[in-house]
């Protein structure tokens, strides 16, 4: 399908997808969601994907649902729609790509933004970005896991008053409260993170997929189920080429040519 809302580039198996309406502040409409969807699967039935990076155009990076497209005077509207067959597919489809998931949060996220960016990986924040939960100005409950991820990344308190209270959060602060992995200035921050794209689209995309899983995997598990978890993934993992090449490039003092193939 041709894109409008949004852009997708590959190269080398790394995926970049821009969301794309900056006068909005790339916040999302039905055309939106629906081309995210088929971006998704071009990735997951790309068997040479190695990343995704998932930005915004313009100075946002995404101020989640846009408020434009419902009418809020013609009737009762049914809000669960939104997550049931946008948001809830989409953040679950983020957690399960069998690949690292990149969010560069470049500008203002906002309601379902944030919490899109928390399903991701690994989330860097451009130093002049700031977060809004936003969801509590408009006396709606966060949603695209944003009562479960928070919580569990910078803890119940701040969480809860990020949530309830609205205040924006700077791109340092939500890494100093573990919401995201850095900060980063301004004037380095395309370069930090094609520099990060690069590295995952060629790093062992197996064993990376993996410790996502099991790290992912640990949150509904106890500590017994994590060691048993952790074995078999290893065996698979013994089992992939990239093992093999890393052992072998550790050995022999060169750089390791990863594939990212799966056990044969
Ligand atoms: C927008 C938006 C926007 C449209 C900025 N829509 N235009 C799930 C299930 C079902 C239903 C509902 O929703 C959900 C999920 C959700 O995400 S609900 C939460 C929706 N998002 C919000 O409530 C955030 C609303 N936006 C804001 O609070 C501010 O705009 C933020 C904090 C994002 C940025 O503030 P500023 O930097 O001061 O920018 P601004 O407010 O001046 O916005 C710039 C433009 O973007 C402006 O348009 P204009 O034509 O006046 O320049 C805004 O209207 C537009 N915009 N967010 N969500």
């Amino acid at each position: 399908m041709a894109y409008e809302t949004i852009i997708l580039d590959v190269a080398g198996g790394a995926y970049r997808l821009t969301l794309n309406r900056p006068d909005k502040l790339n916040s999302f409409n039905a055309r939106m969601h629906e081309e995210v969807r088929d971006a998704l699967t071009r990735i997951e039935d790309d068997a040479g994907a190695r990343v995704l990076l998932v930005t915004g155009a313009g100075r946002g990076f995404c101020a989640g649902q846009d408020l434009g497209d419902r009418d809020v005077n013609a009737g009762p509207l049914d809000l669960s729609q939104g997550p049931q067959n946008d948001y809830n597919p989409l953040v679950r489809r983020l957690v399960a790509l069998p690949l690292p998931v990149i969010c560069a949060v470049n500008g203002v996220a906002a309601g379902a933004g944030v919490n899109i960016a928390a399903a991701c990986d690994i989330v860097v924040a451009k130093a002049s970005a700031k977060f809004a939960q936003a969801f509590s100005a408009i006396g709606l409950v966060p949603d695209s896991g944003g009562t479960y991820l928070l919580p569990k990344a910078m803890g119940q308190a701040r969480a809860m008053a990020f949530t309830l209270l609205n205040e924006r959060l700077t791109a340092q602060q939500a890494a100093e409260f573990g919401m995201i992995w850095k900060a980063i200035p301004d004037e380095d921050f395309d370069a930090e993170v094609d520099a990060m794209l690069a590295k995952l689209a060629n790093a062992p995309t197996f064993g990376l997929a993996s410790a996502k899983r099991a790290i992912r995997e640990s949150w509904s598990s106890t500590l017994d189920d994590a060691l048993d978890r952790e074995r078999d993934m290893q065996k698979q993992c013994g089992l992939s080429p990239d093992y093999k090449e890393g052992v072998n490039a550790f050995k022999e003092k060169r750089a390791p040519q990863f594939s990212g193939a799966r056990p044969a």
